[in-house]
């Protein structure tokens, strides 16, 4: 119970805008609470739009700033140079604003070199000054403070695929009547699901296709499971070991194969 309302928590805190309207709801949304933080996180991570804050000063109009459209990814600002030409740079700072709404500002990650950064923004941010590549191979692994993990026991870990597939299939029914600008189904995902796969099929290849962007070629790596991985290893102990265990060819990414058949596609039930 202090497990699901923890998750809750975290999930309302970073979508506190969007979803006050899930406040009350009781324990089934907690997931689906959840996945808006997932989604919330990879339309940050994956539109690139890290910088949306105070730009360059000393432009009167706004319009004539260079980089007024020019987007940089997290932990990078925007600069001009002698031509005025816009670029990124690591940003200078990512102060901790525990009550911004952003969650790139407020939320502690943990990363798999097991260290605690103040926030996504400034993870990015010291990567991105990291001149002796000692950071290169360091990922986000999950959100909060880096902590003991709880145990996956075999009984949770075989039961651990039905609870993912019902918490996609939540998070399709969260955005099913959302515009696609807003994070709802593309055309696309909607073609996919009326070639006739099966609901199952469906809700599996439909989180397959979010998470698969980075690029889009059917595998996921580790650092493309960040947004499936990060809100949840914290109060599902069993999500690495599951994610591990997918992995059958030992490559270190996840197949669209392996994907579906970890959890638990049978063969003709998968497009790939
Ligand atoms: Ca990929
Ligand atoms: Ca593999």
């Amino acid at each position: 119970m202090m497990k699901i309302l923890i998750v809750l928590c975290l999930a309302s805190l970073a979508c506190a805008n969007e979803h006050e309207r899930l406040a009350d709801q009781e324990l089934a949304n907690a997931k689906i609470a959840l996945d808006e933080l997932t989604y919330t996180k990879q339309e940050l991570i994956y539109n690139v739009m890290g910088h949306d804050g105070e730009r360059e000063t000393g432009y009167e109009n706004e319009v004539e700033d260079p980089c007024a459209n020019f987007e940089c990814s997290i932990g990078r600002e925007c600069t001009i140079d002698e031509f005025r030409e816009p670029f990124c740079v690591c940003a200078e700072s990512c102060p901790q604003e525990e009550n911004s709404n952003d969650a790139i500002h407020r939320t502690k990650v943990c990363a798999t070199n097991n260290v605690t950064y103040t926030n996504l923004c400034e993870f990015h941010r010291r990567k991105c000054e990291d001149t002796n590549s000692e950071l290169k191979r360091i990922d986000v692994d999950y959100y909060g403070e880096c902590a003991e993990m709880g145990e996956c026991s075999s009984a949770d870990m075989k039961e651990f695929p039905g609870r993912m597939t019902r918490w996609f299939n939540d998070s399709i029914d969260l955005i099913r009547n959302r515009a696609e600008e807003h994070g709802g189904l593309t055309q696309k995902e909607m073609e996919f699901f009326e070639e006739g796969w099966g609901e199952k099929t469906n809700v599996i290849y439909w989180k397959f296709g979010r998470l698969d962007k980075n690029p889009a070629d059917l595998y996921l790596t580790f650092t493309e499971l960040e947004a499936l991985r990060a809100p949840i290893v914290l109060f599902e102990p069993c999500t690495k070991p599951f994610l591990q265990s997918c992995d059958k060819d030992e490559d270190r990414q996840i197949s669209a194969l392996e994907f579906g058949a970890c959890l638990e596609l049978k063969p003709e039930q998968i497009p790939y």
